[in-house]
Parts: C-alpha cells; sequence; structure tokens
C-alpha cells in the first residue's frame, strides 16, 4: 500500500501536479526528489550494511560462516530496514588474511560455499528488493594466485610484471613499511629468482603492478564477470595504494608514520580510476565506493566529484582515527572531525559516514560504554548519530544488538594476522608488552570479528559446530532472539531509527549545522531541507546534561525518536539523561 501510495507521488511529479517531497520507491533508481537537491541517487539513501561472512551464521556447523547462512537470515536482515549489504570478501582465499588474500577472483572461498549458493544469495538479497556491494581486493593478490606462481618461477616467465621485484643483483631494496609483516618489511627475498617481492600488507598478500596495463586490464575484466552478475556496487580495498612510483624513491625517516602520504594517492592513480570508470563502472548502474580518501580534502574530492568520473563515494578514516588509543576520545574531536568533512562535502561530492567496521573495535566499547548500565543506550545513541548525518551510512553486523568487544588477555586467542604479527614485532622490537597487549584487548580488529548473536544458546545460534573465534560471553543476554522481543531493545529502536532516515529525506540530503561547538557533553545539530527541518540532540556522557538552544523553543514536543520515555524541554534548554538521544522536529 505504502509503495503504491509512493509510486501515485511520483507519478503525480513528473506531471507536475505536486512538487513537494517525498521518497519514491522502490526501483533501483528510487530516489529523493527535492526542489534544492540534484545528483539524488540510490546510493546515497540507502543504508548499507556489513557483513563479515565469517562470522555471521554457519549453516555446515565448520564453525565458519558461509552463504549458505546469510541466506537463511536474509529476512532478518530485510527486517532491518537496511537497502545494501556489503561483504567482506568471499573469494578463494588460502586465508591468511580472511580472504583479503585471493587466489582466484572468479570463485567462491571453499568455506563459505559455491558459485551457486552465490547466485542464489544474490538473487534472495534482489528478490529482497536488496543491493549488493562487493569488496574489489586488487591492491594485491594472495601469493597463492596463478598469476604470482608464474611470476616468481622465472624473471622471463610472461606474469613477471605482474607484480614488483627488485633483483638482488641490484643490492638491497628500498625500504618499504608493511602493515603486517613480523619485521615490518615490505621486501621479501624470493629465492627461486633470487630477487625480493613488494608486499604492502602479509608476506602472501604480493601488491599488483598497477603499472602493467595486462594487469588493470584483468582487474577491469574481474569486475565485469562480477558486474555482469548483477552485483550493483565495489568497495575498493586499500585502493589509494595501487598506484606506486616504481622507481622506488627514499622515504624520509619516520615515512610509517604517515603512511597514507607516501602510499596513498599514487603518481597515476586519477588515470587509472578514470579508466575503470570507463571499462567498467560507467557501463553498468553501480557505485564504487574506496577504502581511504587521500590525505586533504581536495584529495577526496578529486576522487569523488562527479565530472572527474572516477568514483562516487569515499570512506576516510578520521572518524575511526578518534578515540583509536587507550586514552579514549574527546567529545570536542569527534564533533570537529564530522562537521569538517561534511562542511567540506556540503557542496559536491559524497561520503560515507561509519563508526566500525572488521578493522575496528566494536563501536559501543569505544565510542560509547559497554558497561551493562549504559551499553543498550549508547547503542542507541550511536546508532542515532549514523542514521542522522549526511552521508551514505554503513552499519557493521552485530551494531544493531550493541554487540560489544571480546577482549582478550592472552596473544594466544587473536587469530588476526595484524594482531599477532604485530605482538612478535613489538616483543623484537622491546616494546612494552604489557602495554601492547592491553592496546590490542581494547583496539584489535578480532573484537569486532567474533560471531554475531543470534540466541541465548551455546555458539550463541552462531554454529553447530566450534566456532572460528570464540562467541562473546555475553550471548546469553544481548543477542536477536531475546531483542526482537523486546520493543526498548536496541534493535528495535535501530529498525525505528532506520525507518525515520527512509521517510524523512532531511536525515538524507539535509544541510547539517553544528550548534554550540564548545559544549563538553552534547553533541547537537540541526538538519535542513526545504522547508524541513530537525535537530539532533546526543548526550554522549554517562551523566545527567543540558543545552540550551534557541531551536528549543520551535521544537515539536513530542520527538520523532528518543532512546529514553521522556524528553523535558524547557523554554530553551533540553535536559538529556545519561547517553540520550533525541530528534526534534522544528516548527516554522
Ligand atoms: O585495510 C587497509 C588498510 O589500509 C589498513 O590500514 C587497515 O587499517 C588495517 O586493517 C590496519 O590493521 C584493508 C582491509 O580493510 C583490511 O581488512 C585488510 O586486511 C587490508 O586492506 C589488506 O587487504
Amino acid at each position: 500500500m505504502m509503495i503504491f501510495k509512493s509510486r501515485i507521488l511520483c507519478f503525480l511529479f513528473f506531471l507536475g501536479i505536486t512538487n513537494t517531497l517525498w521518497y519514491c520507491t522502490p526501483e533501483k533508481k528510487a530516489v529523493v526528489k527535492s526542489e534544492t537537491i540534484n545528483d539524488t541517487t540510490w546510493w546515497k539513501e540507502g543504508t548499507i550494511y556489513q557483513i563479515y561472512p565469517r562470522s555471521f551464521r554457519d549453516s555446515d556447523g565448520d564453525g565458519i560462516g558461509d552463504l549458505k547462512g546469510i541466506i537463511e537470515r536474509l529476512d532478518y536482515i530485510k527486517s532491518l530496514g537496511v537497502d545494501v549489504i556489503w561483504l567482506n570478501p568471499i573469494y578463494t582465499s588460502p586465508n591468511d588474511d580472511n580472504g583479503y588474500d585471493i587466489s582466484d577472483y572468479r570463485n567462491i572461498m571453499k568455506e563459505f560455499g559455491t558459485m551457486e549458493d552465490f547466485d542464489a544469495l544474490l538473487k534472495g538479497m534482489h528478490d529482497r528488493g536488496i543491493k549488493f556491494v562487493m569488496d574489489v581486493v586488487v591492491n594485491h593478490s594472495s601469493d597463492e594466485h596463478e598469476w604470482f606462481k608464474q611470476s616468481r618461477s622465472s624473471r622471463d616467465n610472461p606474469y613477471r610484471d605482474y607484480y614488483h621485484w627488485w633483483p638482488a643483483e641490484k643490492g638491497k631494496p628500498t625500504p618499504r613499511w608493511s602493515f603486517f609483516d613480523d619485521k615490518g618489511d615490505a621486501w621479501k627475498y624470493d629465492s627461486i629468482t633470487d630477487s625480493y617481492y613488494l608486499h604492502y600488507f602479509s608476506q602472501k598478500q604480493p601488491d599488483l603492478n598497477w603499472e602493467n596495463p595486462k594487469v588493470r586490464q584483468e582487474v577491469y575484466d574481474i569486475m565485469k564477470f562480477w558486474a555482469d552478475k548483477g552485483v550493483d556496487g565495489f568497495r575498493l580495498d586499500a585502493f589509494q595504494y595501487v598506484s606506486k612510483d616504481i622507481t622506488f624513491p627514499e622515504f624520509p625517516e619516520g615515512y610509517e608514520k604517515n603512511i597514507n602520504k607516501y602510499y596513498g594517492m599514487g603518481p597515476h592513480l586519477h588515470k587509472y580510476l578514470k579508466e575503470m570508470y570507463t571499462e567498467v563502472l560507467s557501463k553498468y548502474d553501480v557505485f564504487a565506493v574506496a577504502e581511504g580518501a587521500g590525505t586533504t580534502f581536495d584529495d577526496a574530492h578529486s576522487l569523488v566529484d562527479k565530472e572527474h568520473n572516477e568514483l562516487q563515494m569515499v570512506y576516510h578514516f578520521e572518524g575511526t582515527n578518534v578515540g583509536s588509543s587507550l586514552e579514549g576520545y574527546e567529545l570536542s574531536e569527534f564533533k570537529e572531525v564530522f562537521t569538517e568533512w561534511d562542511s567540506a562535502f556540503s557542496k559536491k561530492g559524497w561520503i560515507s559516514v561509519y563508526l566500525a567496521n572488521h578493522d575496528q573495535p566494536r563501536m559501543v566499547s569505544k565510542y560509547g560504554s559497554a558497561n551493562p548500565e549504559y551499553r543498550a543506550v549508547s547503542s542507541k545513541l550511536l546508532n542515532t548519530f549514523i542514521l542522522s548525518m549526511r552521508g551514505t551510512p554503513y552499519v557493521y553486523y552485530g551494531d544493531e544488538l550493541g554487540m560489544t568487544n571480546i577482549g582478550f588477555d592472552s596473544i594466544s586467542q587473536y587469530k588476526d594476522i595484524a594482531a599477532i604479527n604485530g605482538y612478535k614485532k613489538a616483543e623484537a622490537e622491546g616494546e612494552d608488552m604489557d602495554k601492547f597487549l592491553k592496546t590490542l584487548k581494547f583496539l584489535s580488529r578480532d573484537n569486532g570479528r567474533t560471531p554475531m548473536q543470534w540466541e541465548s544458546s551455546e555458539n550463541a545460534g552462531f554454529t553447530s559446530g566450534t566456532p572460528w573465534l570464540p562467541v562473546n560471553e555475553n550471548h546469553e543476554s544481548i543477542n536477536v532472539a531475546a531483542q526482537d522481543k523486546d520493543p526498548n531493545s536496541v534493535l528495535n529502536y535501530f529498525r525505528s531509527m532506520v525507518k525515520l532516515r527512509k521517510e524523512n529525506p532531511v536525515l538524507i540530503y539535509g544541510d547539517y549545522k553544528l550548534l554550540q561547538p564548545e559544549h563538553p557533553d552534547v553533541y547537537a545539530y540541526t538538519r535542513t531541507l526545504d522547508d524541513k527541518k530537525v535537530v539532533v540532540v546526543l548526550n554522549f556522557t554517562d551523566h545527567d546534561s543540558s543545552i540550551q538552544l534557541v531551536e528549543a523553543k520551535n521544537a515539536v514536543h513530542t520527538p520523532l525518536i528518543n532512546n529514553y520515555e521522556n524528553v523535558t524541554i524547557k523554554d530553551d534548554e533540553i535536559i538529556v539523561k545519561p547517553y540520550q538521544a533525541v530528534i526534534f522536529a522544528l516548527q516554522e
């Protein structure tokens, strides 16, 4: 009925019978129509739900999540109201970095299932009106990819130039730092051809040589293979690193502390992205979102502004860099980062908004409070934030429940190569290992990768076998089954917030204005579109607080959403409880 009504409205708009603002559903190009906003598209309007497939739902009892498991839970995902699913890599992989090391780009990882399962999954999503984003990992492949096997076999092999090699007779290569190497060295000696190969990530993730046009063509063909299958978008992994100065100049000492400046936005990156746009993106109704956005707003604009014909969206790291230390974070810094990024993109370009992903700890443990007293309410607050900012919201699986960090104490509990090799390196360099483990306990990527908590039973309904990574003990109380039944749960609040965003284009496209930047407890802002205006009030602390806002005088006293039962407004003062999140409509 709703759909029918909105279609009539859309039809009337095209006939010029009405010029009001509404939401048109549900075709692929379904977009908000506004008098003031140009460039409306589905990928700006949708909420994206990220799934770490290894940890979502295991259908066959091997302890590893799989595609059939996701198929089983598509109705649940639909019930969230989200529009797009992004899956971390599902291609064939020896799993040195859990699928970010690909040995066959046209096949499915055997632990995850088969190509038939993939086709059924994509169909299941599309049947429910959900779109799909594929992770594309092409800065590097696996060392077990056929290209690399060939490449390393001899210096005159036709695949030799698919990777970066440094012949040993030239001496030691110019130093390059590696993210995951246990010595931090990105050059690995290979005796077969007496040469070193480059790996910015692990030794099993050799960097592809994008300066070779054949490599680029291979990548475009792979993307077309998946676009022809019907995928709706691509998430380009570590993309800003692909183009390199292959004369390998010396970098100044300490360059690795500012790695994106030296590794990012390489000399021919724009040329390659334009080529990718022409060869692939322009030919399909797909969008591409890149991981990383250079080091300046200009870099980010040069990647996403429409006239450049490159990418459609980026996600920056500055938001999640806030709070990435044991000391926690200042709300003022959090506000500043998100406000600056919003203003830089207020007229042109498009960004994403997220607080967690598979490379991060759980958002409630980092930005809210995992203390049982405040966990639910602060999770609701953080979801309110993500879903009320301008930019496409990316929600990480489990954050709709308020899942928390698992917090391992011993290095033997970790599965992530970044943690394991980082530990070895720190130990070899004589670092303070107590502090290292404390930091890992708080910030490690494994915190964000524990299995989805479906029910209170053993292993949380994730698997009937032994889970590849332990299930958080708190699944007994934090799980889908319990929250589904509870009208006040984080889950049901999340559903309401997704719906609110969908029904109020002001939350999608509206101008953002920060109110009272210096307020130490409360993050407040307005969103304005045409004649609609709302004010968002978020108390980021565990104590009562209040904020004086002229907007309060015009606020419709029944909030659009509230994570408490009530909220007090006295004249121009809004009084908020710990972690209270409220959105008010404002009257003219
Ligand atoms: O991450 C790329 C990246 O730039 C790293 O800085 C990332 O922050 C890293 O996880 C730090 O520990 C991407 C993926 O998101 C990540 O999961 C992969 O491990 C990596 O690429 C290699 O493909």
